[in-house]
């Protein structure tokens, strides 16, 4: 008995030191897309009709196991097999509420999830495509003109151990992804060498990005700041030094970061007057 109890504290200090722990480490991140939010809505129905499940499960289980036991008098059936409609129901009835279970309550949310996720086309708003390299990020606003790659700024000491760790250590770039909040945006994703995967845990997409293969998704982000992801396909060597740094920011101030990132062409065109001014001096 004094053993059982001892268990039974020693579980419950696991539970509690995991629940102190899932402010990080277990819980989703806030989700700040409607995919996100549909994915955490599926993960908590599926989670907790299993952990109903479970319990009920297990509870028959052990009930029968503890009633039905020899040392407590028990004497046991000797049939094989169901043989009348009563023992049949009893056999069938666990296996038509599962089939319930998986193809209306989880199947019909899992679709309605699944075809929006891959809505990547109705009313989108911008299009990035984000190209995979060893190992580093490529995007390109097609419409818009922009093109620029994003490194990781880590510095080597601290990946060395030579420093201490930043606060964003691993997870941190020199030219984030810059979108606007509330806009449909339709992602494309390749690779130029190896396969890599384009990770935001908070807006809850990660596709491969897959060389020679355009695929695509799309987030409307809901809330600006700053989110972060990584790489999650095993790329080569530097793999976990190719982070994702998607900046959210208001619609006036995307509009005037795509103008500042068309800027590098702004002194070819500004310079056409002077040069006139030139010429015609000069004639
Ligand atoms: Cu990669």
């Amino acid at each position: 008995m004094r053993s059982l109890y001892k268990f039974g504290l020693s579980v419950l200090l696991a539970l509690g030191s995991a629940a102190a722990l899932a402010g990080y480490a277990f819980n989703f991140p806030d989700p700040v897309t409607p995919i996100a939010h549909e994915t955490l809505h599926m993960h908590n129905l599926v989670m907790v009709v299993i952990l109903v499940l479970f319990f009920l499960v297990f509870g028959v289980l052990i009930y029968s196991f503890r009633t039905h036991r020899k040392a407590a008098g028990y004497k046991a059936a000797t049939y094989s097999g169901p043989k009348n409609r009563k023992q049949w129901l009893w056999v069938l009835s666990p296996f038509l509420l599962l089939a319930f279970i998986d193809y209306v309550v989880f199947g019909i949310p899992a679709y309605h999830a699944v075809v929006m996720y891959e809505d990547t086309k109705t009313d989108a708003e911008l299009v990035v495509k984000v190209t995979g390299s060893q190992w580093l990020w490529h995007y390109e606003f097609p419409a818009e003109g922009i093109s620029y790659t994003s490194r990781l700024t880590t510095p080597r000491d601290q990946i060395d151990s030579g420093a201490a760790k930043g606060e964003h250590y691993l997870l941190e770039v020199d030219n984030p992804l810059v979108l606007p909040v509330g806009k449909k945006v339709r992602f494309i994703t390749t690779s130029n060498d190896v396969i890599h995967s384009w990770w935001v845990p908070a807006f809850g997409v990660k596709r491969d990005a897959v060389p020679g293969f355009l695929r695509e998704f799309w987030a409307t982000v809901e809330k600006t700041g700053t989110y972060r992801g990584q790489c999650s396909e095993l790329c080569g060597k530097e793999h976990g030094f190719m982070p994702v740094v998607v900046n959210v920011v208001s619609q006036e101030e995307f509009a005037r970061w795509v103008a500042s990132k068309k800027t590098p062409a702004a002194p070819v065109a500004a310079a056409a007057p002077a040069a006139k001014a030139v010429l015609a001096a000069a004639q």
